[in-house]
């Protein structure tokens, strides 16, 4: 399988975007995720908001679709509790961020609700996230709607870890 070194922005933006790692490591707020989940030292953030300022978001968008291609799992959560915190996870001990850990690219909530609680929760952290598409309400969703099949997704995910 090719890896999905960029990032591609676009959607409701002016200016559609693909980001590499660099492009991210020039970005100003550069958040060590060691701060804030103890488990992620070493790896290394940008602030979703300093994304949507690069493409200049519109003023129409109302939600964050976020596509992980790598493995077919895609999330469309309102923006709105989520652009002052969401971050990017790129990096990680100064390469990029590995597979394992949900690289190249990592949607990532601090404080988010538990698996299936709200619409913004641990199962919005996207993994292998190669495209943000901002959308003028919701989105393509396919996470896990019940119950069984959550439990199926996570068995599947440890098994490959
Ligand atoms: N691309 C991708 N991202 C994903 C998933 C997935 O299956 N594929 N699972 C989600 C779910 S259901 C959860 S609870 C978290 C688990 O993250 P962890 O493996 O780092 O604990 O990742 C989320 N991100
Ligand atoms: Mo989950």
């Amino acid at each position: 399988m090719t890896e999905a070194m960029s990032l591609i922005v676009d959607g409701e933006v002016e200016r559609s975007l693909k980001l590499a790692a660099h492009d991210l490591r020039s970005y100003p707020g550069q958040v060590a995720m060691g701060d804030i989940e103890p488990r992620k030292a070493g790896q290394v953030a940008v602030k979703l908001q300093d994304v949507l300022v690069a493409c200049g978001m519109k003023q129409t968008a109302t939600h964050l679709g976020l596509h992980g291609t790598r493995d077919d799992f895609h999330a469309s959560i309102p923006l709105e509790p989520v652009i002052d915190r969401g971050l990017i996870i790129f990096e990680q001990d100064g390469a990029s961020l590995a597979v394992e850990a949900g690289g190249p690219f990592r949607f990532y909530i601090p404080n988010h609700a538990a698996c299936q609680m709200d619409e913004i929760d641990e199962c919005a952290n996207v993994k292998f996230l190669d495209r943000i598409e901002l959308t003028a309400g919701r989105g393509f969703d396919n996470r896990p709607q019940d119950e069984d099949e959550h439990e199926r997704l996570h068995r599947r995910q440890a098994e490959g870890e």
